[in-house]
Formats: structure tokens, C-alpha cells, sequence
């Protein structure tokens, strides 16, 4: 999409998919951009799954009204359209099937945009579109690089196995990386039919065909995996691929749930922060025996239940959740939330040491941000992928007997003793504040930067 004028601002389009852990590193890029002195369009699809990202929309759009909100509606899915009962994979698919609806919306922007940053999960359903438009089509990838080097490397693993739906053997020696053992990958790729198998293989087979790979990490995290894109060796031909560092913005800073005050009366770094993301509902037995193990590790903390995948959908209170014998232990020993928190404010203040996470991507990004250790526990998906980074960088603890969740109930007296190690750990302490240190300097006036610069160069030069 060319247009005359070589002195108009730079326009860039935005196409995030379903779930705050795609719309949020979307977001800060807008934000970024508009730091730049871009010009910003930022399509959102309707119907928005959760009302997080409700929210978070609506306060981007009220902090920047320079930005033009296009708006896609997609037509539901029918009963039998897609095999999955996860109403974020679902959203996905749904925007996938509907796709013929953005290039009118593409087309009538003016100025044409420079080029598209799209989704992850949308990725052969774009293509078409920009291909006719001769529109730049770039990804933003919202996991580790370790996760898109498995992305870009499984169509050569399944091609090369006997079974064309399953890896053979017990791990995948990605080329130039550490070899990631089966049992982390995400299950649903090894569930024949499943509808994240079908887009991961479908879409991983087309990455040559965009212009490059947006991804939120920094070189402290990844020296290795980022190592493998620059000297071309994961994949032959694969685009280039950006390390962003996207960080947390102001526009997302929310007052309400957040424990600020209390967090005040607490001991510098003395604080454990509990979360397994904006989409996974732990097990009631699970959160008994995390309860159990919270008070046994001796440390305050903040602990964030959820118990339901969607926050639309009600759940129990927390009483109810916990029991009465846990509510009233845990009383006076640190605090429980089932509303939405301000995870940014959490992890930037003082008194917080260490972080139990399900290890989302963007939980990751943030707790490296502010050099706070985590005990990694991932649950589903990527999780596990994204743990290796934890360990491997030393920015936290993976107690792998833990499984994916469901595999086995761990109990409180092993959370507590993990949790035990985490807070007194001056190994890790050291080595997050050292990846914090080297996070910032990335972003400052480092790889993240230039990152940023390449890739606003490489646009100017297209339009
Ligand atoms: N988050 C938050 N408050 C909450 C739950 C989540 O601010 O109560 C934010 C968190 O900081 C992160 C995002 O939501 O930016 C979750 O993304 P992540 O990739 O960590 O996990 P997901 O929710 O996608 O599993
Ligand atoms: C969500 C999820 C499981 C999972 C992932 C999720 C990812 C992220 C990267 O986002 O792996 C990704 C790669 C390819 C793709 C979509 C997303 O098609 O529940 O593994």
C-alpha cells in the first residue's frame, strides 16, 4: 500500500487477538509508536472476551485519542465450527473466519498504513489480505523467543516424524538452542484435532511469507535463542526478528484492588506475590494446599484467586473459595484478591521479593522489568517453554515434579518450602536485579532501542 508524499507520519496498523496477554504487549507497542511520533490505528474485534480487556482498551484509547479505533466485528462461530471450549481460542477462530471483513476495513484507511504488526494466531488468515493490499505484514509474537523458535522449527519436526501430527522422540533439538524435552510443549499440540494444534502447525509453515517478527523480550533473557535468529540458523530464510522490550505504560496503572497501602506497612523485598494470570482458574484442591503453603512459608503475601477462565462469568466469593478455616487463618498474615490488581504496581514496589507465577510471557517480561524472582509453576501452553527461560537465565526457581496443572495436587508443605527458598535465595536476588539492570539498559539505549529503530527505518523506506 503506497502513497504519495514522502513527508507524511509514519502510519502503522495494529491487529491484536483475544486475551490481555496479546492485548497488552499490543498496546505498549501503540504506545511506543506514538512516542515515536507515529501515526496509530488500532483495530479491535468485537465481541471483547473479557472485561479486563474492556477496560484496558477503553482507558488507551481515553489516554491517546490520537489514536483511530477501527472497529471489526466478527461473526460468531456455529456450534460445530471449531473444537475448543476456550472462549479466548474460540475468539481467535472467530476473527479467522471472519478475516474477509478487515480488508474493506484495511482499505479505507487514510493515509494508507505503512504496515500491519497482526496477531500471532492469525497469521495464514492474514496473508491473503496483505498480500492483495501489498500491504507489510509483521507479527507481534506475545511469548519468549524460545517459544517462537519452536513455532518456526515444529513444520520441519513433523514433517521429518513418522507420525505427521506428533514429534518423535523425547525432546526437539531446535538448531542453534537448548533442546526442549517433550513434556514442555504445550499439550494441546499434541492433541490430534485440537484447534490451537491446527492454527500452531498451520500458521508455522507461512512465517517466510511476512516481513518480520515482533517479540517482547530482552537479550539478558535470551542470549542464546535471540543468538540462533541472528545467525539465520533456527530456520532457513525466516524474516527478521525484533526484540522489543515492551514495559509496562501508565496508561494501564489501575487504582481499586491494588493492596498499595498495605503494601507500604511491609518490609522491603519481605513479600510474596501470587498469580497464575487473567485466564486460568487454579483447582479447589490446588488453592487449599497453596493457602496451606503460603502460611507456612512465613512470608507476607499477595495472593490472587481466580475461579473462573472468563472474569465476566461468577464465580463463588472468596470465602466460599477458601473455606472458613482457611479465610480465618490467613487473616493477619497477608492478603487475598479476587478482583483484577495492578500486577505493574505489585512487582515495581519495595516490599515484594518474589513472584509465584504461572509464567504467562508478559508476567515473565515484567517481573525481569523489575528484577523480582520468580518459582516458576506453569500450568498450560507456553508456560512451560517460558519456564526454561526462567531457569536458564537464573531469574527464578522451576520445580519441574510440579507438572501441568491437573497432573498432580501439589502439596502445601512442598509450596511452602519452595516458597521458602525463593524469599531466601541471595543467588537469585542478585542475579534478577543484575537482569533488571541489563533489561533497562536494553531499553534505554540498547538492543531493544535499535530494535525499535530498525524497524521504524525499514517502514519509512516501504512507504
Ligand atoms: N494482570 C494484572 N492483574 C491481574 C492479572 C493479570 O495486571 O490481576 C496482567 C499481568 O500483569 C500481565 C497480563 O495481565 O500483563 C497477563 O498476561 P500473562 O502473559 O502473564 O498471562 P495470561 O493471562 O495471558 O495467561
Ligand atoms: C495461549 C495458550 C497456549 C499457548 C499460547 C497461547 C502460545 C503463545 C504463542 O498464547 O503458545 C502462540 C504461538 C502460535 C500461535 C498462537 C500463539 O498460533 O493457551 O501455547
Amino acid at each position: 500500500m503506497t502513497s504519495s508524499g514522502s513527508d507524511r507520519r509514519l502510519h502503522v496498523a495494529l491487529l491484536p487477538s483475544a486475551g490481555m496477554g496479546h492485548l497488552t504487549p499490543f498496546l505498549r507497542l501503540a504506545a511506543s509508536l506514538l512516542n515515536h511520533g507515529c501515526q496509530v490505528t488500532l483495530i479491535t474485534t468485537h465481541p471483547i472476551v473479557s472485561k479486563a480487556e474492556t477496560t484496558l482498551i477503553s482507558t488507551f484509547l481515553a489516554t491517546f485519542p490520537q489514536v483511530k479505533e477501527l472497529q471489526f466485528h466478527v461473526q460468531p462461530l456455529g456450534p460445530s465450527d471449531a473444537n475448543s471450549t476456550d472462549p479466548f481460542f474460540l475468539q481467535w477462530e472467530a476473527i479467522r473466519r471472519s478475516i474477509h471483513l478487515l480488508s474493506p476495513l484495511l482499505s479505507s484507511l487514510s493515509p494508507p498504513p505503512s504496515a500491519l504488526v497482526a496477531d500471532v494466531s492469525l497469521i495464514s488468515a492474514v496473508i491473503p489480505i496483505t498480500t492483495s493490499l501489498k500491504l507489510p505484514h509483521y507479527i507481534l509474537f506475545t511469548s519468549s523467543a524460545r517459544m517462537f523458535s519452536l513455532f518456526a522449527y515444529y513444520p520441519t519436526v513433523l514433517s521429518a516424524s513418522s507420525d505427521a501430527s506428533s514429534p518423535s522422540g523425547d525432546s526437539i533439538a531446535v538448531p542453534g538452542g537448548i533442546p526442549i524435552p517433550k513434556s514442555s510443549i504445550p499439550p494441546l499440540l499434541l492433541k490430534p484435532g485440537s484447534l490451537f494444534a491446527s492454527i500452531f502447525t498451520e500458521d508455522g509453515k507461512k512465517l517466510k511469507s511476512l516481513d518480520g517478527i515482533l517479540i517482547n523480550t530482552f537479550e539478558s533473557l535470551e542470549p542464546e535463542t535471540l543468538n540462533a535468529f541472528k545467525g539465520g540458523k533456527v530456520v532457513d530464510g525466516l524474516p527478521n526478528v525484533y526484540p522489543l522490550g515492551l514495559v509496562p505504560c501508565d496508561f494501564e496503572k489501575r487504582a481499586g484492588n491494588t493492596p498499595l497501602k498495605w503494601l507500604e506497612d511491609q518490609p522491603t523485598r519481605s513479600v510474596v506475590y501470587v498469580s497464575f494470570g487473567s485466564r486460568f482458574a487454579v483447582s479447589r484442591e490446588q488453592i487449599k494446599e497453596i493457602g496451606k503453603g503460603l502460611m507456612s512459608s512465613g512470608s507476607p503475601f499477595i495472593w490472587v484467586v481466580k475461579d473462573k477462565k472468563v472474569d465476566k462469568d461468577d464465580g463463588d466469593s472468596l470465602d466460599k473459595i477458601l473455606g472458613d478455616e482457611l479465610v480465618e487463618k490467613i487473616k493477619n498474615k497477608g492478603l487475598v484478591v479476587k478482583e483484577w490488581v495492578d500486577q505493574e504496581q505489585i512487582l515495581g514496589h519495595k516490599a515484594v521479593g518474589g513472584f509465584v507465577s504461572h509464567c504467562g510471557w508478559n508476567s515473565v517480561v515484567e517481573a525481569a522489568w523489575h528484577g523480582v524472582p520468580l518459582l516458576a509453576w506453569p500450568q498450560f501452553g507456553d508456560q512451560k517453554v517460558n519456564a526454561h527461560v526462567i531457569e536458564s537465565s537464573g531469574l527464578g526457581l522451576w520445580p519441574k515434579s510440579w507438572g501441568w496443572a491437573g497432573e498432580v495436587v501439589v502439596k502445601g508443605e512442598e509450596v511452602g518450602a519452595r516458597i521458602e527458598e525463593l524469599m531466601g535465595s541471595e543467588s537469585l536476588k542478585l542475579q534478577a536485579a543484575h537482569i533488571r539492570e541489563e533489561a533497562r539498559k536494553a531499553v534505554v539505549d540498547g538492543s531493544c532501542k535499535d530494535a525499535m529503530k530498525q524497524l521504524l527505518e525499514m517502514w519509512k523506506n516501504d512507504s
